[in-house]
């Protein structure tokens, strides 16, 4: 191994959301919320950022940026980045853009905030599937606009879609778009191509927009392979595909993403109406990421992998009754807790009071996900072996 993911690092004095910004997201409380555990106490495995070091590939990529000394209005000119990204999309899931097609964003959620309103009219709905990453909510709120779920299928900890839900709902003339995490969070499905194509086919034949948030591509279980939503639809120019190298790099504070808008006037809207300047600190680290990326990225996986398989093994000695399988994709656990707590509704809560593990509980996911916690896997073995102890312990 080439590099350290046993390494502990401190994140005190870095304004990380992760360690100082707990109360105000999983709370909505302010910093006197108190708990019977101080802030560095706590096994910390809720937000989806990771406690690995950044590839020092990319940190010396923004060391030489920051050796350039002039921080001006930067954009991205360089035809380079895109041919750099396109490779990687090539390598990596066989599958390319045109160069025209890619715009970039500050993040996958700020883009969503606004695709929404450059997509929907006032009185149109936006169909998702649940659980969900709460920020798809977010997004159609935001909008003032109707939010339609469609329950996932879950059969002992495996999610389907239920297609026959998803033709009803998208067959409504006023759902206009369908907001679609592949590969899924917090599920961790990695959908097939046969699952994508008839998800697609359905959205399609009802004229849905489709934004195919695809930002947890790269973080796939050794074996699994990623299918952009769009390689199978080459015909369409109504689906949208966000990658980025935040999650797979735990880069997310550099705030920089990739957004491909097929559509001519739909790019139009977006080119006239974002505010597209980025850092120059930014594209250098994710210009860096797809063109040095490929072996930290290989021994993550693996590190990863190990953190499952560790993690399966602990529940089923420790908590046999929790419903868990290792997911094909992300560095999160959902594991269903219910015949041990069966009827605590906030679970982040009652684990930050009773085992000092900050986690997601259920209630975080939108709807259909009642009973589940979701827990961040991306550390160190060490911290991991830590908060499995504190949560198996407390509910034995
Ligand atoms: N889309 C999905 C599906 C995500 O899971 C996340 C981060 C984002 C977008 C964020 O994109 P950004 O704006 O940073 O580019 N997911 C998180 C989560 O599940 N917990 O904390 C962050």
């Amino acid at each position: 191994m080439r590099y350290n993911f046993d390494e502990i690092i401190d994140r005190k004095g870095t304004n990380a959301m992760n360690t100082d910004g707990f109360r105000e997201y999983i709370f909505q409380a302010s910093d006197d919320m108190v708990f019977p555990y101080a802030d560095d106490e706590f096994i910390r495995m809720w937000v989806a950022d990771m406690e690995f070091a950044t590839p020092p590939e990319i940190i010396q990529a923004v060391k030489d940026r920051l050796d350039k000394r002039i921080f001006g209005y930067t954009k991205v000119f360089d035809p380079d980045y895109y041919r750099t990204f396109a490779a990687w999309a090539e390598r990596h899931y066989c599958w390319t853009f045109e160069k025209e097609h890619l715009v970039t964003s500050p993040g996958i959620i700020p883009a969503l905030y606004e695709l929404v309103e450059y997509i929907c009219k006032p009185d149109e709905k936006v169909l998702i599937v649940t659980p969900s990453y709460a920020f798809f909510k977010h997004a159609v709120d935001y909008n003032h606009l109707e939010l339609v779920n469609s329950d996932l299928i879950n059969q002992q900890g495996y999610y389907t879609m239920d297609f026959d839900d998803l033709a009803a709902k998208a067959k409504d003339e006023k759902v206009s778009l369908c907001i679609f995490c592949n590969p899924h969070n917090p599920s961790g499905r990695v959908w097939t191509p046969e699952e994508l194509k008839k998800f697609g086919e359905i959205c399609l034949k009802n004229n849905l927009w489709i934004i195919s948030d695809e930002i947890h591509c790269d973080l796939l279980r050794n074996g699994k392979v990623h299918t952009p939503l769009a390689k199978l639809f080459p015909q369409t120019d109504r689906i949208i595909t966000c990658m980025a190298p935040s999650k797979t790099f735990n880069m997310a504070g550099l705030m920089f993403s990739n957004i491909i808008i097929p559509n001519k006037e739909l790019r139009a809207v977006w080119k006239a109406r974002h505010y597209s300047f980025e850092n120059p600190l930014s594209i250098a680290a994710a210009q860096a990421a797809y063109r040095h990326g490929d072996d930290w990225l290989k021994e993550l996986k693996n590190y990863l992998d190990g953190n499952f398989a560790f993690t399966k093994q602990y529940l089923e000695s420790h908590l046999p009754k929790a419903v868990f399988r290792i997911p094909e994709a992300t560095y999160l656990a959902w594991v269903n807790i219910t015949a041990y707590l069966p009827s605590e509704e906030n679970l982040s809560l009652y684990f930050a009071n009773n085992a000092g593990v900050l986690l997601e509980g259920g209630n975080m996911f939108v709807a259909n996900s009642d009973g589940y916690i979701r827990l961040n896997l991306a550390c160190p073995r060490s911290v991991l072996e830590e908060g499995l102890k504190r949560i198996c312990n407390m509910l034995r």
